[in-house]
């Protein structure tokens, strides 16, 4: 039973967020700097669990608003917003019963964001999605991906998804209210099998909500595009493609400086959506819970557009 896509390709725009314990060292550990993707910090720098869990007692985004976020969003014209729930790291966002590794039980900060961002969604008349990486999670032996910790484990990946994955997605699919999306991150290596499992287990929970295609297998319910690719063909099927505003990294990064500017980011958004394809736009906030200065400009900048020439 596929879900109900309609929503979706009316949507057009929706705001990606990439946020987690990733944002602090933002690239740099031990004073070397890794370029590229922010939040594969862990994985460039091996860095083992018990050094990088000490990232959760730092973390803590005093200035962190969630209405302040939403009301950004519906400003610039972006009608969903995906936020990273567990990114390949394995930290939890929210409250876990699950595993400790969360926001609220590992952080000084204690507050569970995407609870605030469901509540500000809710009020403002946002879609949230959540982004939740369901095969590498470097936190857990039997997931995939982590083989500095793990050299020569034999992985029982079914039993991470028994014991991790699905009673995770079982908690954002009921304590969060309706969840727009899942937008799943990293099936190449899955069977058919954990794939239908996956979808299953979301639609158990919440019939609509939508499943995207990296669940893998051709399973999810609609198609994401690779990472900053602009389609290729137009089509009338639910079709997404992701840009991040810093062309390379989707968590906060202090060594990807470079933006793109309105005019390529108004150049990518006529290209994707002229192809009847939604761009989701990234930002990835900085540790302190705020935008960088330079994507709220910006992304004002496409928003004054986006609203001059919204649809009535
Ligand atoms: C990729 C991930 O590995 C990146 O870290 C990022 O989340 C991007 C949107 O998807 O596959």
């Amino acid at each position: 039973q596929k879900a109900d896509t309609k929503w979706f390709p009316e949507a057009k725009l929706g705001l990606f967020l990439h946020y987690g314990l990733y944002a602090i060292p933002a690239g740099v550990w031990k004073g070397k700097e890794y370029k590229g993707v922010g939040e594969w910090i862990q994985e460039r720098a091996k860095i083992p669990i018990s050094e990088y869990e000490q990232l959760a007692t730092q973390f803590n985004p005093q200035q962190f608003d969630a209405n302040e976020w939403v009301l950004f969003a519906k400003d610039c014209g972006f009608k969903y917003i995906v936020i990273t729930t567990k990114h390949h790291d394995g930290f939890a966002m929210y409250k876990s019963d699950v595993s400790k590794f969360n926001i609220v039980d590992a952080t000084p900060f204690k507050r569970d964001i995407i609870r605030e961002l469901a509540d500000a969604c809710k009020k403002h008349g946002m879609k949230l999605g959540f982004y939740y990486s369901q095969s590498r999670d470097w936190h857990e032996a039997d997931a995939e991906g982590n083989l500095w910790d793990f050299k020569g484990y034999q992985k029982n990946f079914q039993k991470y998804l028994d014991e991790k994955c699905k009673p995770q997605l079982q908690e954002l699919l009921t304590r969060y209210g309706d969840v727009a999306l899942i937008w799943f991150d990293g099936g190449r290596k899955m069977s058919d099998n954990e794939s239908t499992q996956l979808v299953n287990w979301v639609h158990k929970f919440q019939p609509n909500c939508l499943t995207s295609s990296r669940i893998g297998n051709g399973r999810g319910d609609y198609e994401t595009l690779s990472d900053n690719k602009l389609p290729t063909t137009t089509t009338d099927q639910a079709y997404e493609a992701l840009f991040t505003h810093n062309f390379r990294s989707w968590g906060y990064s202090k060594t990807e400086t470079k933006l793109r500017t309105p005019q390529e980011l108004m150049e990518v958004l006529l290209n994707t959506i002229s192809k009847g394809a939604n761009l989701l736009l990234n930002i990835g906030p900085k540790p302190e819970g705020v935008f960088q200065e330079e994507s709220i400009r910006d992304f004002r900048i496409i928003g004054k557009w986006i609203n001059a020439n919204a649809e009535a």
